[in-house]
């Protein structure tokens, strides 16, 4: 009856407060630190980065959200990090295949919906040290090693909760886990910026945090600007970015979109996600899962993942590759090989991606993207046959040659079109970049 009356008032509590679409959009305005504004900077020019799913449920090699979709209670979940023992897991390759890739960033998740933490948290034993016969904490490794490389590092974290009993009242997702009916909110809220604080202050500096889940309620009593602010309190350049598919709250300095080029609803997820002018980012799988999915074939080609990087940059984003790496802590060899192959590509082509912005003259199309740095412009033919390709008027164009081999490529200026002339017999396997200069 205690119980009862308890969650009541929780949940009458909850619908008294203001959504959090609504709050933030009466927060006081966000003014960015000159360090945050740096950063975004960098974050624009980096343009590739490496997406890390990895948690106890990959000993399952079910995907990251096997304890909701097999309905797992938390009692039948705790039996898996005692069976998570990553012997073979080693910072150092990680770090190295990211640059092999031409990744410039990793962003791994600190925290996925089951509420295991990958770092030695203090606030509980749910935590790869504590939890798991591996008793190491991998982030610290991945950190130390990431500044050793030169390679940045944002953490995913989770809103969503599978685990806490305080994640109360519970959203849409997570209804399976046996957890009592009642719980503090504001004090999961508590938690999570301790748990941030942690990242935030033991793990050398932090690009950024990648918040998701809170769509799981969305309408709940989030205080995100109070941790946005925490974060930036901690570490002014550290980037906020929230999955939350909608346009940016105040607050946050990078606008996110997933499986999906900034505009487009192909996913179903970013139907909100009206374009804001923020810094941009895309994240999408090699094969269809985020977290190590051990059925799971269908992967993407080399050749696909280029085309989405070279679109993503003629939109003006960043592409964030994820894998789900396998319990022992190695990563797949379909992974490695064609993130190897896009690095190959990279290596040769790789001024048309970093440090560019999309070329606004010339939006993508479905044969190709158009990219601009400084005097150059980079257009990436992708689909495109023909001899011949018509683009609209480009009047400062000087001269024009394939970016893979200096191959002069004659131009054609028309009233109205400017012409390429692609050269026969010399198109690049994934995406031919001819670069046009305009001095
Ligand atoms: O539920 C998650 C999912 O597991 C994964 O982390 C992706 C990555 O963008 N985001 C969520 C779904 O929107």
């Amino acid at each position: 009856m205690k119980i009862v009356s308890y969650s009541i008032r929780v949940a009458l509590l909850a619908a008294l407060l203001i959504p959090y679409s609504s709050v933030a959009a009466q927060e006081t305005p966000y003014v960015p630190s000159k360090e945050n504004l740096a950063a975004r900077q960098w974050f624009q020019d980096a343009r590739f980065g490496l997406f890390i799913h990895w948690g106890v449920y990959s000993v399952l090699g079910k995907g990251e959200w096997v304890m909701n979709n097999d309905r797992m209670t938390k009692s039948e979940y705790e039996k898996l990090p005692p069976r998570f023992n990553p012997t073979r897991y080693d910072a150092a390759q990680w770090v190295s295949l990211a640059k092999a890739a031409g990744m410039k960033y990793i962003t791994i998740t600190s925290k996925h919906h089951d509420g295991f933490a990958m770092w030695n948290t203090k606030q509980n034993s749910w935590n790869i040290v504590d939890a798991t016969p591996y008793g190491k904490d991998v982030l610290k490794a991945l950190a130390e090693e990431c500044r050793k490389q030169g390679i940045k590092l944002f953490f995913y974290h989770s809103h969503l909760d599978w685990y806490q009993n305080e994640y109360f009242p519970r959203g849409r997702t997570g209804l399976y886990s046996g957890r009592p009916e009642y719980g503090n909110f504001d004090k999961y809220l508590d938690y999570m910026d301790d748990q941030l604080t942690e990242l935030l202050t033991e793990y050398g500096p932090v690009a950024g945090i990648w918040f998701d889940g809170i769509w799981d309620k969305k309408d709940g009593p989030w205080r995100l600007r109070r941790t946005y602010d925490l974060i930036h309190k901690l570490q002014p350049a550290a980037l906020v970015g929230n999955n939350h598919h909608l346009k940016p709250f105040a607050g946050e300095d990078f606008q996110m979109f997933e499986k999906d080029l900034p505009g487009q609803n192909v996913s179903g997820f970013s139907s909100g996600s009206e374009v804001g002018n923020l810094p941009l980012e895309t994240c999408d799988t090699i094969n269809g899962a985020w977290g190590y999915n051990e059925s799971d074939k269908r992967f993407k080609s080399t050749k696909q993942l280029i085309h989405y990087l070279a679109r993503a940059a003629g939109h003006n984003a960043n592409f964030l590759l994820n894998v789900g790496p396998k319990p022992d802590g190695t990563i797949q060899d379909e992974f490695v090989e064609r993130l190897r192959e896009m690095g190959a590509w990279l290596s040769k082509n790789g001024e048309s991606i970093y440090g560019t912005r999309g070329y606004e003259k010339v939006p993508p199309r479905n044969w190709g993207a158009v990219t601009q740095k400084g005097d150059t412009i980079y257009v990436h033919v992708l689909e495109w046959q023909d001899e011949v390709l018509a683009l609209p008027k480009l009047a400062d164009v000087k001269s024009a040659r394939l970016l893979m081999d200096g191959t002069v490529v004659k131009v054609d200026q028309l009233a109205d079109a400017t012409l390429l002339h692609l050269p026969v017999g010399k198109r690049d396997p994934y995406d031919t970049v001819v670069a046009l200069s305009t001095k």
